[in-house]
C-alpha cells in the first residue's frame, strides 16, 4: 500500500527491514543501545560487530529520542536507533513516548540530509504495544511530520509479518491521508 503525503511516498510492506536499501533503517532499539533481540539483534547481526563498537561511544539514548550510526554492511548507510516506550496500559505518556521515537527519528534524519528511511513496528514486540494503538500513532506523527518537512521523500514502514501489515493498512484507512 502507497499513499502520497504532499511530494513525499508513506509505503506499507511486510519484510525484512535488515534488506532494505533506503538511505537510513531505523532500529527498535533499547536505552542501553548494545543490542537485544527482535529487530535490534537481526539488525546487528546484518551490520556487523563495528556498529555495536560505534554504539557503545554514545552513551546510551533515552526512551524517545534518536540517535544516528553508520550502517556498516547494511545496505542502507545510516542507522537511527531510537527506543520507543514499554507498554504497560493505554496512557497519554506512552502515547506521547511513542510518537516522540517516530518524530525524533524523522528529525534526525533531516538533519542528516537523508531522503528516505524504513521503520518497522516500534514497540510492538518485546515491549508489549498493542498493534492497532501503536500502528495509529506511528502513521499520524509519520503523516503529520511529512505534510510540512516535503524533504524526506519516502517513509516505508517494513512489517515483519501479516498481521502487523494488516493493522497498520487497517490504521492508514482510518486516518485517510489523501481525503478519499
Ligand atoms: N524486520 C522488520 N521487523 C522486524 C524484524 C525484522 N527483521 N524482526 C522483528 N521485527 P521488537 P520492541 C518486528 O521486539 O517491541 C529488543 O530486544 C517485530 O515483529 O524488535 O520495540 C531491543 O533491544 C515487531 O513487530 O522491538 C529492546 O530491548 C517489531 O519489529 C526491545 O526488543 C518490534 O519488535 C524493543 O522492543
Amino acid at each position: 500500500m502507497k499513499v502520497k503525503i504532499g511530494s513525499s511516498m508513506l509505503e506499507l510492506l511486510q519484510g525484512d527491514i535488515t534488506q532494505q536499501d533506503t538511505d537510513a533503517i531505523v532500529n527498535a532499539a533499547n536505552r542501553k543501545l548494545l543490542g537485544g533481540g527482535g529487530v535490534d539483534g537481526a539488525i546487528h547481526r546484518t551490520a556487523g560487530p563495528e556498529l555495536l563498537a560505534e554504539c557503545r561511544t554514545l552513551g546510551g539514548c533515552d526512551t524517545g529520542d534518536a540517535v544516528i550510526t553508520r550502517g556498516y554492511k547494511l545496505k542502507a548507510r545510516y542507522v537511527i536507533h531510537t527506543v520507543g516506550p514499554v507498554y504497560k496500559g493505554s496512557s497519554p505518556n506512552t502515547e506521547r513516548l511513542l510518537a516522540s521515537a517516530y518524530k525524533r527519528s524523522l528529525e534526525v534524519a533531516l538533519a542528516k540530509g537523508i531522503r528516505s528511511m524504513a521503520f518497522p513496528a516500534i514497540s510492538t514486540g518485546a515491549y508489549g504495544y498493542p498493534l492497532e494503538e501503536a500502528s495509529f500513532v506511528a502513521l499520524r506523527t509519520i503523516i503529520d511530520f511529512l505534510r510540512v518537512h516535503s524533504e524526506i521523500k519516502l517513509v516505508r514502514f517494513v512489517l515483519f509479518n501479516q498481521r502487523t501489515l494488516e493493522a497498520f493498512e487497517t490504521s492508514l484507512g482510518r486516518l485517510n491521508p489523501a481525503g478519499s
